[in-house]
């Protein structure tokens, strides 16, 4: 086994969303978001399961907190319900919500865990929706009016920021596939909806700079960039197509590379691409899996996802740390050395309790070492990568799995809320205390 070894300075943290991990759904003035309203929708999440409680983090953070002190962990990644802080999506400033993240930061700065939060975890406020949410341009305004509020009222003690987690999902899935909330299957709504998300973050990162604060802010990807299912030249035109669509569309134009060559029209304007390519500190990357794709003449962008042969997850996705390794090279290239933070990667399991109390969970532990000696590796060939995010720090709802699969290092029993640290939340203590081996 390869020792994971990693620089002194390598920032150990781990990761959840407010709408995951938070519950309080109707307290303290919070307003309702798409998730409220599409978890009312039946048959759209498992169960008809909803965050109305979640994992009572609004009132259970000190002990959470605590925990990860225990662990070890440096910095904590969580999200602001843009719900709490508006209410009414743009307007008056509801101070409860600002209460809770000025006391969740105290709370993290008292163990010296930073502050790492990420304006846009998915939880728009309903009432934008209803006007057309992220498919019309206002909501860049409504967007901006947010972060400004954030930053003028939590800038003290955020110590890194993230833009929006994932524009993939809150477009594709959200507004082209149709799976996440708001639900909408339209291709046009969702290239819509994938410029004003690029815009959103280019227009947050602007406002951030005039505010004068020294904390990094950057985006959190998950950029898809499977590999060629066989050395065809039509499989591998098939890998350039999935990759243009699902990363590049997402990190050219924040890059400052313009949108890649594709067959859609965008909602450009004249200066867009200048205001999405603010220079930003730092570059977060989800990593779970890679796949590989095959030319296919029946789909819709003539590519398709091919079988794997690897073990998967509870979430049916292949094991292929290989695949990290590969897109961390890619986006130090790509970027030009910027800043790195893997800021997700897990491994959803079954995870019981067993007899002595204690969820022995192998099979995580056996995919976080591969995908960590991955970023030892490339850390060693020269990436630029900083840290890494555990996610998830608890099991939490699942979007549209509900609370049927587990993420966490740190188990959830939803009837009482008892929270266990799992065999992988031990694996992490030993690694960041330098016993990784
Ligand atoms: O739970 C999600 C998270 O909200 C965003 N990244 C992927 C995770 C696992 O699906």
């Amino acid at each position: 086994m390869e020792q994971l070894d990693f620089p002194a300075d390598f920032v150990w943290g781990t990761a959840t969303a407010s709408y995951q991990v938070e519950g309080a759904g109707h307290e303290d003035g919070r307003g309702e978001s798409i998730w409220d309203t599409f978890a009312r929708i039946p048959g759209k999440v498992y169960a008809g399961e909803n965050g109305e409680v979640a994992c009572d983090q609004y009132h259970r953070y000190p002990e959470d907190i605590a925990l990860m002190a225990k662990l070890g962990f440096k910095s904590y990644r969580f999200s602001i319900a843009w719900p709490r802080i508006l209410p009414g999506g743009t307007g008056p400033v509801n101070p409860q919500g600002v209460a809770y993240y000025r006391a969740l930061c105290a709370e993290l700065h008292k163990y010296g865990i930073s502050a790492c939060a990420t304006l846009y975890h998915w939880d728009l406020p309903q009432v934008l929706q209803d006007t057309g949410g992220w498919t019309e341009r206002f909501i860049v305004d409504a967007f901006e009016e947010f972060v400004r509020v954030c930053f003028a009222e939590l800038g003290d003690c955020v110590d890194q920021w993230i833009t929006i987690n994932e524009p993939l999902c809150v477009t594709y899935l959200g507004y082209y596939f149709g799976v996440h909330a708001p639900g909408i299957q339209s291709l046009d709504l969702a290239l819509k909806a994938v410029h004003h998300v690029n815009l959103a973050h280019g227009v947050a990162v602007k406002a951030y700079r005039k505010t004068g604060l020294k904390a990094p802010i950057g985006i959190t990807w998950n950029l898809s960039t499977p590999r060629p299912a066989t050395n065809r030249e039509a499989d591998q035109q098939a890998a350039r197509i999935a990759r243009s669509i699902e990363a590049e569309m997402f990190a050219f134009p924040v890059l400052g590379k313009g949108y890649p060559e594709i067959p859609f029209t965008l909602p450009l304007q004249t200066g867009d691409l200048a205001t999405i390519a603010q220079p930003i500190d730092f570059i977060g990357i989800n990593y779970y899996c890679e796949n590989a794709v095959g030319y296919d003449e029946t789909a819709p962008f003539k590519y398709s996802t091919q079988p794997c042969w690897q073990d998967s997850s509870d979430m049916g996705w292949p094991i292929v740390p290989g695949g990290l390794e590969r897109q961390l090279k890619w986006i130090h290239q790509v970027s030009k050395g910027l800043p790195l933070y893997v800021t997700e990667n897990g491994y959803a399991g079954k995870d019981p309790i067993e007899a002595d109390g204690r969820v022995h969970d192998r099979d995580r532990i056996g995919y976080l070492k591969q995908h960590l000696a991955a970023c030892a590796k490339v850390i060693k060939e020269g990436v630029n990568l900083k840290g890494y995010y555990a996610w998830s720090f608890l099991d939490n709802f699942e979007w549209a799995y509900g609370y049927s699969k587990r993420f966490g290092i740190v188990h959830v029993d939803y009837a009482t809320l008892k929270r266990t640290p799992k065999d992988s939340a031990y694996f992490f203590r030993d690694v960041i205390a330098g016993y990784g081996e």
